[in-house]
This record gives structure tokens, sequence and C-alpha cells, in this order.
């Protein structure tokens, strides 16, 4: 079965855990983590990083949050505090970006590692994938971190930018894909009204399942198979 969620933003590791025990999620399972592990919150989500990284069967796809933290390379660098002294302005604006983002906790995990630690984190964001297409029984899906700006079904997934796949803000009566349906996070659902605080949002073509975990709220894991929810205890 394949599993969907997003926008965990530092949510810790041993409570998403259970969460994934409490579903049934399996070795025989797939898991798709469709962005922004990192910052906000916690210990900016380096620990569930790593842990993602030695699952075979879970799979990240890059947020505008890794994106931004990509765009900071000299933070996975040795001896950070020196090349901090030695940032031109052009990496000076990068990261007060992302500082101002919630990456100041994420920096500062960051540092609590060894060098090949930071290494293999680095090398692992830089090869995640902009969106991913699964199939699900015959439902077609395409898994992206925002939904898509500047959306027509002319273009081609390969030719939107990484900010139209990464930043955008789909408003309610958007329409994507007829024959497959869009699963994205990156705009907590209360956004789109009060009453929508902490529920997955469906439309006719599109999913959103960030349900605001950046800022408090619990996590909704998402079973694509049957469209079955799961939350915390
Ligand atoms: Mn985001």
């Amino acid at each position: 079965m394949v599993y969907v969620i997003s926008d965990l933003h530092g949510y810790p590791l041993v409570l998403f855990k259970k969460l994934l025990r409490s579903a049934g999620f399996s070795k025989e399972d797939r898991l798709y983590i469709i962005g922004d592990v990192v910052d906000r919150n916690g210990d900016g989500g380096i620990r569930m990083l790593q842990w993602i990284m030695e699952q075979p069967n879970v799979r990240l796809l890059l947020g505008n949050h890794e994106s931004m933290l990509l765009s900071c390379d000299f933070l996975f660098y040795e001896d950070t505090d020196m090349i901090l002294m030695d940032l031109d302005a052009g990496q000076t604006d990068r990261l007060s970006i992302y500082m101002w983002n919630g990456g100041d906790v994420t920096a500062r995990a960051l540092r609590t590692l060894t060098s090949g630690e930071r290494l293999d984190i680095y090398e692992y964001l830089k090869k995640c994938p902009l969106y991913e297409n699964v199939s699900v029984g015959d439902q077609n899906f395409i898994l992206v971190h925002s939904g898509f700006s500047n959306f027509s079904v002319n273009r081609r997934l390969s030719d939107y930018t990484s900010d139209e796949l990464l930043w955008s803000r789909p408003s309610l009566s958007d329409r994507y894909f007829e024959d497959k349906i869009t699963v994205f996070g990156h705009t907590p659902t209360k956004y789109y009204g009060e009453n929508y605080r902490g529920q997955i949002i469906r439309t006719k073509t599109w999913i959103d399942i960030d349900v605001g975990t950046g800022s408090g709220e619990k996590p909704v894991l998402l079973r694509l198979d049957d469209d079955e929810e799961f939350r915390p205890d």
C-alpha cells in the first residue's frame, strides 16, 4: 500500500514512528513524504531526515524548506563558525531568508553532527525529486510539494521551474489534471478557512494534505489505496 504525508516540520520522530505503526505500515508498503521535513520545530527534522535516509521504502520529495536549506550549502561544510564570518552578500541573503523561515533550529542541529553526517544529508537532499508519478490500482497520482503555479495541461512536468512546484498557493477553484489526482502540501488547509483546520482537503483534481503540523496541528497520514486517514492518538 502507498502512504503519503507532508510538512512534518520537526515533528518528533518517535511520535511519527508510532503513527506509522498504528496505520499498519510495513516493509511491503511505501511512504512518500511530500516535502518540508525540516525547520520550525524541535531538532528541525534532522533525526527524521537521517531515519528517512535509512528506509528503503520511504521517499522524500523536495519541499521549499529543503530547497532553502540546500541554498545555504555552507551550513554543511566543516568549521561552520569560520565559514559564517566569511559569507558573501548573496550567501548572507540566502541565510537570512532561511533563518526567517524557521531554519535556525535546523542549522543548530546540523552543528551537533559530524562533518560526515552533515555531508550525507547534503548529498541525499540534492537527489530528492521535485515530483513523482504514482499508480495505485488503476488510479494515477502526481505528488508535488506545493501544487503548480502557472498550470496548464499542455505543459510538461519537466518544464516547470522549481519555484513553480515548491512555492505555489493554489486556490480552491484551481483544476489540475483530469486523469490523475495531484497530491500536495505546503499550504496549510486552514488557509482556505477555519473549518478546514487540521483537515485534509479534497477537490475533483487535487488533495491538500498539509494539515498544519508546522504550527502545532497533529499530522495526518493518508493511505492512497483506500483514502483512509490516520492520526496520532
Ligand atoms: Mn512548504
